[in-house]
């Protein structure tokens, strides 16, 4: 990096950008002109990555969700110039820290499957994987969350407010989007997805939905403007906001005009390149191309795929199928029930009706298949696309997709021994797993500098930075109590770091050398936020009961967005919050233990909270967390797992050891075989701690302020029988936390637990499950090996 260029360049984009100087320029507006100059050092580089990449097979990631965060920080590292550029702001009076916490997340996802879409396109990049993604460039992100007396409100993320310097509008690459009752512009803005230390760079393609003519010139000069800009309106509403996964209901036929607008624009986009380089040839066209659908948001690309070589290339229906066949495959993220997605076919209709002939297609050729396969009508009444008037996404991805993958072992056997066992049967060799993982630049070395320089250090060099696997050598320390101390000094310097944060942004006062316990992930009643919350409650009660009792002081910290529209969800919120404020303003207690909720979890939190860890709580009922990868963050910056063997803890386990982690409860196999006779109000009666808990719920300890929101959680437990067996997991929870309080009080012991966690991380960096996709399902190879 040529410094003084550089410098010159910040002080000029300030000028023209916003007419001052540096002394002047707020953080907003530094951060602002340097990542323009920054965008001038990787394009040509781009450009370049995108030649090399046309010459052979490559793959699209669709995804209505890239929850991506901050983009600064991490392109900073991935240039190798971090330091350089530290230094360079330093001569100026600025402090980068303060530049990068100006930047506003891209919060443009929910939780796990948008998360994993960004990790999965920064492994790409530093695996020289030819792998592109193709989004939604929502004005709106996920709302902000805002708590008042202990309740969720939600304001609008509108993180575009002072522009977005790292993305690239294509006016040259719209295209047109075609609705039954409006066409529309797609408007690309790219993105820059800069391979740590390579001169590769990826790209991020996300699309804007505009209206073709901005206004209606006639209404205008008749001084209608209302009615001038209705159109523009109409379709600036399609990328307007990302949707909460809460309702099914609310907002539906915009939801699903949004997935055809992504489809569509990303398919034709696709085509069209094919084209130009290939001319109207498609007999090939799998050679060429793989599209892996993230979830079933983006499964409408098969029929759209269909519909353009047939309607445009004049390619046989027949045939466009079977080339569909080839190219399309499905990663399953959930088995919820409730989750899988399906569309009233009258929906479909209203809104692309050419969409849903094809659709009616493809499911008459698959009937006939199993028919000649001898299925029953029954059974073919299960297979079905469309059954009742309804289109079951999940069915249409499965049978052209040629694979389908859930995302750990645990959640993939559960597809193919139960949920889908069906389609198993049909298409065993179809099914695959893939368990997911999580990007080291960014939850590490990016956010645990400290660590990273000890890792470094350690190994001689920084390559573990591309290869995580190498973390493994780090195992000849396990037992050296110098590197020990250090690497726990590192943790305490992390906690320091969070409490200061804590105290400066959410106004609490935490204690950096008490236990942190934390669990953050999106709300939901699986996950069971509120077990962590009746664990707690009890907890307090115990050491009111018996003030000697000895446990570490501890800090239980919490994160956690609810769905506007789940109620359940906002009502653990509320009640996580009042045993807060209980436990943190009852002086008896002595600050042994302090419960804090934090505000606004986002990527961007996440980065500081991760490293500050003692305890990673993951204690989801079992067989519900498809993989889990908060859990992946927690254990790469060395904290153990207290959690149930669910997920990707299954694998953890498996990875770093029993004796490291703390595993409790019902397995899979023990709630199959309770669940007939199970009865939460047993567990409630017979248990008089629980039942001390569960009824601060309904005697008036707590006040939902009429809300009916406790009353309601009280149900659940007791009235409705705990669909979550959390009654059922308490004793074992206690149990499992009275481990941990023991083995942290062993320093030494405490530490190797930790240690060696990180040593055994390794096979979670998404490089792995991307490199693994790349051979097992998209048939395609890195170019570095070229
Ligand atoms: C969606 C919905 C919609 C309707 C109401 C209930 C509900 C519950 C969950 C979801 C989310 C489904 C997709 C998802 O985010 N899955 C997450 O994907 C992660 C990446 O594979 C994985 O680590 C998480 O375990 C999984 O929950």
């Amino acid at each position: 990096m040529d410094k003084i260029a550089m410098k010159n360049d910040i002080e000029k984009q300030l000028k023209i950008k916003y007419g001052v100087g540096i002394e002047e320029a707020t953080g907003g507006e530094i951060f602002s002109a340097l990542s323009t100059s920054l965008m001038g050092l990787v394009v040509d580089n781009w450009k370049d990555t995108k030649e090399v990449y046309s010459t052979g097979k490559q793959a699209y990631y669709l995804s209505a969700e890239y929850l991506m965060g901050r983009a600064l920080g991490n392109n900073l590292i991935s240039l190798g110039i971090y330091e350089e550029v530290e230094e360079l702001l330093k001569e100026l009076g600025v402090d980068i820290n303060a530049i990068e916490e100006s930047e506003e997340d891209a919060a443009l996802g929910n939780g796990g499957l948008g998360r994993l879409a960004a990790c999965f396109i920064d492994s790409a990049a530093a695996m020289e994987v030819p792998l592109q993604g193709y989004g939604i460039r929502y004005s709106n992100g996920l709302f902000k969350q805002k708590f008042e007396n202990g309740f969720q409100y939600e304001e609008a993320d509108s993180w575009l407010t002072y522009g977005d310097p790292w993305s690239i509008r294509r006016e040259r690459e719209i295209v047109e989007v075609e609705f039954a009752d409006m066409k529309v512009k797609a408007v690309p803005y790219d993105t820059p997805i800069i391979g740590y230390k390579s001169n590769n760079i990826n790209t991020l393609r996300l699309w804007k939905c505009e209206a073709i003519e901005e206004f209606d010139f006639n209404s205008f000069n008749e001084g209608k403007y209302t009615k001038s800009i209705k159109l523009k309106n109409k379709a600036d509403d399609v990328s307007r906001v990302l949707y909460p996964n809460d309702d099914m209901r609310a907002g539906k036929l915009l939801r699903l005009k949004q997935q055809y607008f992504l489809v569509s624009a990303s398919i034709q986009d696709i085509i069209s390149k094919h084209v130009s380089l290939h001319g109207e040839e498609f007999k090939e066209f799998a050679k060429l191309h793989a599209v892996q659908l993230n979830d079933t948001h983006p499964v409408l690309a098969i029929p759209e795929f269909i519909r353009i070589l047939v309607d445009k290339y004049n390619v046989e229906i027949d045939e466009a199928i079977e080339i569909s066949k080839k190219v399309f495959a499905y990663t399953n993220h959930t088995i919820l029930a409730e989750a899988l997605e399906k569309w009233d076919r009258s929906l479909i209709v209203k809104i692309c009706p050419r969409i849903f002939e094809i659709i009616k297609v493809i499911d008459e050729k698959f009937i006939a298949e199993l028919k000649v396969k001898g299925y029953s009508k029954i059974e073919i009444d299960e297979f079905r696309i469309i059954n009742k008037g309804v289109v079951r996404m999940a069915n249409l991805a499965i049978y052209i997709g040629f694979a389908v993958n859930g995302v750990a072992q645990l959640h993939t056997d559960i597809l193919k021994d139960t949920e889908l066992n069906n389609w198993y049967k049909l298409y065993p060799s179809k099914f695959q797993n893939k368990t997911n993982g999580i990007t080291q630049r960014r939850w590490l070395r990016s956010c645990n500098k400290e660590l990273s320089a000890l890792i470094t250090e350690l190994l001689g060099n920084e390559d573990w930075v591309k290869n995580l696997a190498l973390l493994k050598d780090l195992e000849k320390f396990k037992d050296d109590e110098a590197v020990l101390t250090r690497f726990m000094d590192i943790k305490h310097e992390k906690k320091v770091q969070l409490a200061k944060y804590l105290k400066e942004v959410d106004g609490i006062e935490v204690d950096p050398s008490s236990l942190f316990d934390i669990q953050v992930k999106r709300l939901h009643e699986y996950k069971r936020q509120l077990l962590n919350t009746l664990y707690i409650l009890d907890l307090y009660y115990r050491i009111k009961e018996n003030p000697e009792m000895k446990i570490p002081k501890s800090t239980f910290i919490y994160g956690a967005k609810a769905f506007p529209g789940y109620k359940r969800a906002k009502g653990i919120i509320k009640f996580t919050n009042d045993i807060a404020n209980l436990i943190n303003n009852d002086k008896d207690i002595d600050g042994k233990i302090k419960v804090v909720f934090v505000e606004n979890y986002r990527v961007s939190y996440a980065e500081k909270l991760f490293p500050a860890a003692d305890v990673s709580k993951q204690i989801s009922t079992a067989g519900k967390e498809a993989s889990g990868t908060g859990n992946m963050k927690f254990m790469l910056n060395g904290t153990p797992t207290v959690g149930t063997y669910d997920g990707a803890n299954v694998e953890i386990v498996r990875e770093s050891g029993e004796d490291n982690n703390f595993i409790f409860g019902l397995r899979i196999e023990d709630i199959e075989k309770i669940k007939s006779e199970y009865n939460s109000k047993e567990y409630y009666e017979k248990d008089p701690s629980l039942k001390r808990v569960i009824d601060t719920l309904i005697d008036g300890t707590f006040d939902d302020e009429g809300m009916g929101y406790y009353k309601d959680l009280y149900n659940s437990l007791v009235n409705e029988n705990d669909q979550y067996y959390l009654l059922a997991d308490f004793e074992s929870m206690k149990k499992a936390e009275d481990q941990v309080f023991e083995a942290y009080a062993d320093k030494m012991r405490w530490a190797k637990i930790c240690f060696e966690n990180t040593c055994n991380a390794g096979i979670f960096s998404s490089d792995r499950t991307i490199l693994e996709y790349c051979s097992d399902i998209w048939n395609i190879k890195s170019t570095r090996n070229n």
